[in-house]
């Protein structure tokens, strides 16, 4: 694992050190409004503990991974999306468009999102 602690963004928005808009959070996992959203709703689901990608929490904590998943539909309750539907994404490594390297889940929803959007 790299750039953990006070070298990752959302390790230090997971500690308090950054501000963000908290939306929920648990022991493990916690969401917060995405700064630059590309939906009415955009919310990133992270754990807590540093992984660099989905890929990587999957192979070490794939408790959690289902954990990120739970929480989205509790944001998607909150923001009043679960029923009209929402998108769920994990941008993988540079090609596939990740810039933070620590693993999140974009919550995307609240209007007619037709192809891909992250
Ligand atoms: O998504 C990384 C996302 O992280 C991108 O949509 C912007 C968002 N971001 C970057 N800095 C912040 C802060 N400080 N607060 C909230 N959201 C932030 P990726 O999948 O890596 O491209």
């Amino acid at each position: 694992m790299s750039a953990a602690g006070s070298d990752c963004l959302f390790c230090r928005i997971a500690v308090g050190e950054i501000p963000a808009k908290i939306v929920h959070e648990s022991e493990n996992v916690l969401a917060f409004r995405d700064i630059n959203p590309q939906a009415p709703t955009h919310v990133l689901v992270i754990p807590r503990e540093h992984y660099p990608h989905a890929a990587a929490l999957a192979a070490g904590r794939p408790e959690v991974v289902a954990e990120l998943v739970v929480a989205a539909g509790v944001v998607a309750e909150q923001e009043g999306i679960a029923e009209s539907g929402y998108r769920l994404l994990f941008n993988t490594g540079e090609q596939a468009g990740q810039t933070v390297f620590h693993a999140h889940l974009h919550v995307l929803g609240g209007e007619w999102l037709g192809g891909l959007v992250g």
